[in-house]
């Protein structure tokens, strides 16, 4: 026979292996004092207790067990359903960028707060870029307010410029319409010195030399444009942007460096690349110019830019000899005993003075007596290139304008 702590061991082990049946109760052996006797006996009462429990036990664990797993089911179910309606809203987003958020709001997909939204656009996960620029470009309080809080999830910080612009222009594809651009670049300008004060003078300038990158980007990668412009060229066109005055030339040349290195990679959704989208018509070179009066031929330096041709006499003068803004012109190619000819003239008004400023020998500036500006190019090569880019900056480009005007702005800052 066993001693008592024996028969205890048998009772635990029949608890831990509850498949093993607890053998019949046996009965109390005779041989034990009665103290002993009783002592068995409750210990046989606590096992039955201890029995009892470990079932009551065991069937709460089943109960727990089953309602986890049906709530981990009901979990997944719910998971399946909400990535479905997800992914439903992204489509419904690329197709109508405004009803696709409603729906995310109206799902409880989405917080309809600027900063979720913009969290969002800026995950872009199955998102089409284009359709990102359409609700970010969009002109109510609240898109703009996405816009802004879609740029500050930018970090530019310790960036240069092109960088910057790789970053930014690479989360959602720019729109075509001039608002638009104007809206979302000045966003990038506005954080771009937030994020590096003491670069540029102010927000503006920062805005134009970024399209001036861009443009660069177009002019130096795009292969229907032959004039590539040289480092000193891109440097030149960007004299006193910076509120009057010059930005670093090593600023310049590492931005131009890095350009020419390696063109912007922007989101081409519809087949379309930034090398398309913006052309550069700002031009400089000598050209042969007929006199208004007197029809001498004169060579001189000239410099379209801002939607003006500037002349001056060496290139090296810094007061032009005369500036003829080309609002409301128009331009033809002529034959004259000079080569490579064209004209700019008044659309439909031929004995009109084009609207102009000139220096007299005598140094007054003076308005300027032209009818019509013939200049003539020294091979057909440049008098195309010439046409062509006086033709793009004539061209009443809603976005050039505004860029001008930006231009203006930053360079009278100086004198003002
Ligand atoms: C001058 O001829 C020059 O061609 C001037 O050009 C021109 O002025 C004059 O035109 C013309 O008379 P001469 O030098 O032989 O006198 P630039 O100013 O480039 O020297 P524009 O208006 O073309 O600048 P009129 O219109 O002022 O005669």
């Amino acid at each position: 026979m066993g001693t008592v702590s024996e028969l205890c061991v048998s009772s635990l082990q029949t608890f831990l292996c509850p498949a093993v049946k607890s053998p019949q109760q046996a009965p109390v052996p005779d041989d034990l004092s009665p103290e002993e006797q009783q002592e068995l006996e409750n210990i046989r009462r606590r096992k039955q207790e201890l029995q009892e429990d470990i079932q009551r036990l065991k069937d709460e664990i089943a109960e727990v067990t089953s309602e986890i797993e049906n709530l981990g089911s009901n979990e997944e179910r719910k998971n399946m359903q909400r990535n479905k309606q997800v992914a439903m809203g992204r489509k419904k987003f690329n197709m109508d960028p405004k009803k696709g958020i409603q729906f995310l709001i109206e799902n409880d997909l989405l917080k309809n707060t600027s900063d979720d939204i913009a969290q969002f656009l800026y995950k872009g996960e199955g998102l089409n870029k284009t359709a990102i620029g359409d609700y970010l470009g969009e002109r109510d309080d609240f898109n703009i307010e996405v816009l802004h809080a879609f740029v500050e999830l930018h970090e530019f910080t310790d960036l240069n410029l092109v960088q910057a612009l790789r970053q930014f222009l690479w989360s959602f594809r720019l729109p075509g319409e001039a608002q638009k651009i104007d809206r979302m670049m000045e966003a990038f300008a506005q954080r771009y010195c937030q994020c590096n004060a003491g670069v540029f003078q102010s927000t503006d300038t920062c805005y134009i030399l970024s399209f001036a990158i861009i443009m660069l980007n177009t002019s130096l990668h795009n292969p229907n444009v032959k004039d590539k412009p040289s480092v000193e060229r891109f440097i030149s066109m960007n004299r006193g942007i910076n509120d009057g005055g010059d930005l670093p030339e090593d600023l310049l040349k590492n931005l131009y460096d890095s350009i020419k290195n390696e063109p912007f990679k922007i989101p081409e959704d519809d087949g379309n690349d930034l090398t398309h989208t913006f052309f550069n018509p700002d031009r400089e070179g000598w050209l042969l110019k007929l006199g208004g009066r007197v029809k001498t031929w004169k060579r001189r330096w000239f410099i379209l830019t801002d939607n003006c041709l500037y002349y001056f006499e060496y290139t090296t003068d810094k007061e032009p000899r005369g500036i003829i803004p080309l609002e409301n012109l128009s331009i033809k190619e002529v034959e004259d005993k000079k080569p490579n000819c064209f004209e700019l003239f008044i659309p439909d008004n031929k004995d009109q003075v084009i609207k102009a400023c000139k220096t007299e020998a005598d140094g007054r500036v003076v308005e300027g007596n032209h009818t019509f500006y013939r200049i003539s190019a020294s091979t057909a090569e440049e008098k195309d290139q010439w046409m062509n880019s006086i033709k793009a900056a004539i061209s009443r480009d809603p976005f050039y304008e505004m860029l001008a005007a930006r231009k203006k702005k930053v360079s009278s800052m100086k004198r003002h």
